[in-house]
């Protein structure tokens, strides 16, 4: 079901991220603004979807500094305004993030960040709940999907009451099980009316700035003081009690069930701040010792201890000696932890196995990827040029020239980052010749400021735009660059080699990175360029996703034609196999194969061989 569909009281299976959505609903939200990323993505999606439907704004913005400005500002004029990010994206609104901290809003502010424990999907582990507390903005986890949608119903009221912009915080497990939620009534989108002028706060000017840093601390303090919704102490036997929030009370529960304990435990939801009162009633429920369940950093542990300090608590507070501060937590983890704090037994579960034997298989890109076989133009290109390369890297799909075949991805930090690193390998190492790669969105989203300052501060890189014409790895979604909105609608089209001119590159080609020859050729010439013009070149390969493509082609009715190897003509070379990797083709008594099924027909891999041996079914190659 849609997350704006059913009626109060219906009782849904929906994704903690879908719960997430329908609490904004349920709040009133007059304008969302996101940008996509692993957890967090679905949330973005639902809302986008159910925006035309009841009559609210939203929009996927460039990145999530955009994004966070656009409902910031929609807030400004007293509407409800949510924005939404994956960890990482917080990194990238951080400097209006921090201000956001100090100036407080007018209409309800809440900002979705889903963290990504174990880094399933991401570079980093980073616990979004350090950064509330870097910029005083209070920070509430649900444990579950109905807890999340009604908390976030909470947020925004707290928001306003406060006027403080206020993160949900969920994890990458909350965000993607499916519970059973209860709906509330939907009700109509905040939308504000006129922009609030209030130059004493939305503009941060130093003098402001040193009073706005007091009122925030101020704020934090009395939200602490007033606030514990959705936390609450069970009362138990014994002198030690635990303290958890998130996915991990949900462990918490499931291990005091087995191991048969009755302890005190104060489950929380506002972890930033704690909730003074209840934290005090704990201390007196666990007077000897508090264990702390948390994933990720102690930052719950940290306050309790500051909390303890400042209160007289006389108690042990315990936490990461016990456990760990790197991945996901799990009831298995929890219950061996807490055996030991209550001196049980506990018997490790035996894993299952399987006795499957499936081959390992590095993570590949897909068959007909036009990433793929621009990897095999760099690779061609800087074996005919004789170069000494480097490969700085960025984030997407076209991350995977990592693995081998290619090795084509020397470095991997953050979105946009692979041109700007790239740029200073260009001046610290002038024997080697930089090739750096970028997809299309991440282009738009964080690499257009490293290109600018390859222009000016001219730096010899090529820069290869893997352009897909889609944010392929979060699924499919629109960027500027692709003429349409998530809704399908016709949108303004920004073009990549327009900014590449605009901002001053003087070498800017656009190839098809199926058509091989030519795209070999013109990189080599970029190569060239850059060595003699000591400039900046540009190349954008630029091909549809092909998994995008093929869909759209079963959509239509139209079929795909599969290649096939001519055995007679197949020396074994392995070309096809090793140099380019594709997927669809592997190897059977020394002679390649296509395995049909998953071929696309892109025909790269015919025009690769050295002997002519692929061939298209029913035609030639
Ligand atoms: C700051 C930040 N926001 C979001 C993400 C999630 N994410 C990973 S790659 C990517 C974009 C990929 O699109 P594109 O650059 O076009 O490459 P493609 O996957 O299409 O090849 C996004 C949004 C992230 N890793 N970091």
């Amino acid at each position: 079901m849609k997350v704006f569909e059913g009626k109060a009281g219906d009782r849904v299976l929906l994704l903690g991220n879908e719960a997430i959505a329908r609490g904004a609903l349920e709040a009133g939200v007059g304008y969302v603004a996101g940008y996509p990323g692993t957890p967090s993505t679905e949330a973005l999606e639902a809302l986008i979807e159910a925006s035309s439907k009841l009559g609210f704004y939203a929009e996927i913005s460039t990145n999530e500094k955009v994004a966070l400005e656009v409902a910031l500002g929609a807030s400004l004029c007293g509407g409800r305004a949510m924005a939404t990010m994956k960890h990482v994206g917080l990194n990238v609104a951080a400097d209006t993030f921090m201000s956001i901290g100090y100036s407080g809003v007018e209409g309800g502010l809440v900002i979705l960040v889903a963290d990504d424990p174990y880094a399933h999907s991401s570079q980093n582990e980073q616990d979004t709940r350090l950064y509330g507390m870097h910029a005083y903005i209070p920070v509430l986890e649900p444990w579950e999907p109905n807890e999340a949608k009604e908390l976030v119903k909470h947020a925004f009221e707290t928001s306003e009451k406060y006027k403080t912009a206020v993160i949900v915080r969920s994890t990458t497990r909350l965000s993607h099980i499916r519970s059973e939620v209860i709906l509330g009534e939907l009700a109509s989108p905040v939308l504000g009316d006129e922009f609030k002028r209030d130059l004493s706060r939305w503009v941060l000017l130093p003098a402001n700035s040193r009073r706005l840093h007091r009122e925030a601390l101020e704020r934090i303090n009395k939200i602490s003081r007033e606030e514990n919704a959705f936390s609450w102490l069970q009362e138990g036997r014994g002198e030690v009690g635990i303290v958890a929030s998130g996915i991990a009370y949900g462990y918490v529960r499931e291990a005091l069930k087995d191991l048969n304990l009755d302890v005190p435990v104060l489950k929380l939801s506002l972890t930033y701040p704690l909730p003074r009162s209840l934290v005090e009633e704990f201390f007196s429920l666990a007077p000897k010792e508090i264990v702390v369940v948390e994933e990720l950093d102690p930052v719950i542990e940290l306050q309790l201890r500051s909390l303890a300090d400042e209160l007289g608590y006389s108690g042990r507070i315990r936490g990461k000696d016990l456990l760990p501060s790197v991945g996901e937590l799990n009831t298995t983890v929890v219950k061996k932890a807490l055996a030991e704090v209550f001196g049980l037994s506990f018997v490790e579960p035996e894993l299952f196995d399987l006795e499957v034997n499936v081959p390992p298989r590095p993570p590949t890109l897909c068959p007909g990827c036009g990433h793929r076989a621009m990897f095999y133009v760099i690779k061609m290109a800087s074996k005919r040029m004789r170069i000494k390369g480097v490969y700085p890297g960025d984030i997407g799909c076209y991350t995977l020239g990592f693995f081998p075949p290619f090795r084509l991805v020397d470095t991997s930090y953050c979105m946009g980052s692979g041109l700007g690193i790239g740029l200073g390998i260009s001046k610290a190492s002038l024997d080697e010749v930089v090739i750096a790669t970028i997809g299309d969105s991440t282009f738009f989203h964080a690499g257009i400021p490293a290109l600018i300052d390859a222009v000016y501060n001219s730096h010899p890189v090529v820069l290869v735009v893997m352009d897909n014409s889609l944010t392929a790895m979060t699924g499919h979604q629109p960027h500027p660059g692709t003429g349409f909105d998530f809704r399908g609608e016709q949108r303004p089209k920004v073009h990549i080699e327009d900014i590449a001119r605009a901002v001053g590159v003087k070498f800017v080609r656009i190839v098809d990175p199926y058509d091989v020859k030519r795209a070999i050729h013109v990189l080599s010439e970029a190569i060239n360029w850059v060595r003699e013009n000591n400039a900046p070149a540009v190349v954008i390969a630029r091909k549809l996703c092909a998994l995008y493509e093929y869909r759209q082609k079963l959509r239509r009715g139209e079929k795909v034609t599969p290649y096939y190897v001519d055995e007679a003509t197949c020396t074994g070379c392995r070309v096809c196999t090793d140099m380019f990797g594709c997927p669809a083709i592997s190897m059977k008594d020394n002679k390649a194969f296509i395995i049909s099924d998953i071929c696309v027909g892109c025909g790269v891999c015919a025009e690769i061989c050295p002997f002519d041996a692929i061939k298209k079914e029913g035609g030639s190659s």
